[in-house]
């Protein structure tokens, strides 16, 4: 595939959206392709995590609906903490409904995520109309949104045609808002790509430990994913944050991703 032989870098000039770029930019200057997910009960555990990890991550992803204590100031201290340890917000909301229903949960309600989360993301089974209702509030803001073209969780009916029409639908819609995917490969398959375009694949479902959960989660290694599959980012739950051994045991296992993610990225730019 064309695009898992470019550098991060050389990839900026290939996107328009403000996020897109700014997420390959920070990928580029701190050696990262990690994201960490924050799946906590608390906005003031998560919050401790993130000044754990932040500087070996590209992106911090939150689920804010699990908090019990979420309030404005959570926003306010996570955005302070995306720009001085230089990561972007991504908030796994997974919208699922008609485009005027999304619009709604995506700017208002106790969350108001298009506020504060720079890439927010979108199941495809609705059709187009849901990345129309979320673009009319994240594009003025410059906001990206990311299509769930797969799922890391056995069983996913999200597979062939799914997959594949729901690239075509971001293709349609275009990229100054639609920046890539959640997938576990390179479903932006060559024969459907056209000359320029170029999205970010994300996959979760990352794991060095276990190779899955009691509740279908399913875990390949950072090398899996970015070499044999072609992911540009890899995401990180439970295999940082519930590591035993305090907190610097979670600051040097973000580390470990990091450095493993890094490794596997140098080594498939340089084939
Ligand atoms: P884990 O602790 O690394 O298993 O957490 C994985 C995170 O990624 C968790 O927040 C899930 O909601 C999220 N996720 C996933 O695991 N698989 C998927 O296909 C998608 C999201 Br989409």
């Amino acid at each position: 595939h064309p695009t898992t032989l470019l550098p991060y870098s050389e990839r900026i000039k290939l996107h328009t959206n403000p996020t897109a770029k700014k997420i390959l930019e920070i990928m580029d200057r701190k050696k990262t392709n990690l994201a960490v997910s924050v799946d906590v009960n608390t906005a003031s555990e998560a919050l401790e995590v993130i000044r754990r990890v932040g500087s070996s991550v590209c992106m911090v992803k939150t689920h804010v609906d699990i908090f019990e204590d979420f309030t404005e100031s959570f926003v306010e201290e996570l955005v302070k903490l995306s720009k001085e340890l230089d990561f972007v917000i991504f908030e796994d909301r997974k919208f699922a409904d008609i485009g005027n229903t999304v619009s709604l949960q995506y700017s208002s309600g106790i969350h108001k995520i298009a506020n504060w989360a720079d890439l927010t993301n979108a199941h495809s089974v609705p059709g187009p109309g849901i990345i129309a209702g979320l673009s009319k509030i994240g594009e003025p803001l410059g906001r990206g949104l990311l299509l769930l073209a797969e799922m890391s969780s056995k069983g996913s009916l999200a597979v062939d045609g799914y997959t594949e029409e729901t690239f075509k639908m971001a293709q349609e819609a275009g990229r100054s808002f639609v920046i890539g995917f959640i997938a576990q490969n390179r479903i932006d398959k060559s024969d459907l790509i056209k000359d320029g375009e170029d999205y970010l694949i994300m996959s979760p479902g990352v794991g060095l430990g276990a190779k899955g959960d009691s509740l279908g989660q399913q875990y390949r290694t950072p090398r899996e994913c970015i070499i044999d599959s072609g992911s540009d980012v890899i995401i990180v739950g439970r295999g940082i944050y519930g590591i035993k051994g305090g907190e610097q045991a979670v600051k040097d296992e973000a580390e470990r991703y990091r450095i493993e993610g890094w490794k596997a990225y140098e080594e498939r730019i340089s084939k």
